[in-house]
């Protein structure tokens, strides 16, 4: 059941796929997250080379079974991450925040499965006609990076403008967000929030509590200004990029304040100062859970829903 076309092209059970978050998706997540029948995915992030090369080798011990790296198209070692991804022959590439085009080629050319995340019908065309082999659309409900959509509009009008499968990402954590993306036409689901509260998920325990302390309004979108607004939990440092909105600050300023503030949260648990990348759906996350057991639960929910539905 729920065996999808995704399932087919990448090779998985389950058509669920595990954000690719960076310093919070290292190759404990994702080698748990592939073990249990979803696709893990290493988040390349900011992060050297050589750090990105060693989480690849890890993961490669610790499961058999496919797995991704999302390269962040932002960072300063794109070029070089990108060269490590293609040595290692990672069979499965994400990419975030920009627009992928100049790579696409050197992935297909040693048949590495190219999926751009995307937040906009426009970008979804230039990338199937670049020759991607699915797109993940993503809505503004998820945690990180977002684009200004949401999720229930973005993924049905980007199935009906291309030809390849989408992936709907942002929002979703359960069954019932599993239903309803294949309802609007997506082939599977990409799930990041809910992964940080996995088990397997070596970021700091303040980060999965701060997560699971959230109700539905506790997130809010900074960095406007720069171009590159940020879904984060609710914090001191919000409230200050907030003020620095107000302020009507430079970039520069903005920057300033959120230099290793992901990895002062992630890494340190400082979740006061730092930044707590997560998504809306942070409300309705309430446990830590093996990777294993969030994937069968959102599988058997998932069926119960379909039951529900067809009983309406
Ligand atoms: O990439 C993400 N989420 C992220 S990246 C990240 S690291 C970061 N930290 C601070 C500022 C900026 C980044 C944290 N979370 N999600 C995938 C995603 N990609 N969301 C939106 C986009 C996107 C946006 C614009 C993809 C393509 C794009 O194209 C613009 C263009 O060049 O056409």
């Amino acid at each position: 059941m729920f065996n999808t076309t995704i399932c087919s092209i990448l090779g998985i059970e389950y058509p669920i796929l595990q954000g690719g978050m960076a310093w919070v998706a290292t190759a404990e997540l994702a080698a748990a997250v592939s073990n249990a029948g979803g696709l893990g995915i290493i988040g390349a992030g900011n992060a050297p080379a050589d750090f990105v090369r060693n989480e690849i080798r890890k993961a490669k011990e610790l499961t058999t079974k496919p797995f991704g790296v999302n390269v962040m198209l932002l960072s300063p070692f794109v070029e070089e991450v990108i060269k490590v991804v293609c040595e290692e022959r990672v069979p499965v590439v994400t990419t975030g925040a920009g627009n992928p085009g100049k790579y696409i080629a050197r992935f297909k050319a040693i048949g590495t499965k190219v999926i751009p995340v995307i937040p906009s019908v426009a970008l979804a065309k230039k990338m199937e006609k670049e020759g991607v082999d699915a797109v993940i659309a993503e809505g503004t409900e998820s945690g990180g990076h977002v684009g200004e959509l949401t999720t229930i509009t973005l993924v049905p009008q980007v199935v009906d403008a291309v030809n390849i499968p989408v992936i709907a990402a942002g929002g979703i954590a359960d069954g019932r967000g599993l239903i309803s993306a294949l309802a609007l036409g997506a082939e599977g689901v990409q799930l990041g929030t809910v992964f940080v509260c996995a088990e397997e998920c070596t970021a700091h325990n303040n980060y999965k509590e701060a997560i699971i302390k959230a109700g539905d309004r506790g997130t809010i979108v900074t960095g406007r200004l720069t171009g590159h607004p940020v879904r984060m939990i609710k914090n001191k440092l919000a409230r200050e990029f907030e003020k620095l909105e107000d302020a009507k600050a430079t970039a520069e300023e903005f920057n300033k304040l959120g230099v290793g503030s992901l990895r002062a949260a992630v890494v340190d648990g400082d979740v006061n100062s730092g930044t707590v990348m997560a998504g809306q759906i942070s409300g309705m996350i309430k446990k830590i859970k093996p990777a294993k057991e969030i994937i069968e639960d959102i599988i058997n929910e998932a069926k119960e829903t379909l039951k529900m539905v067809n009983y309406l």
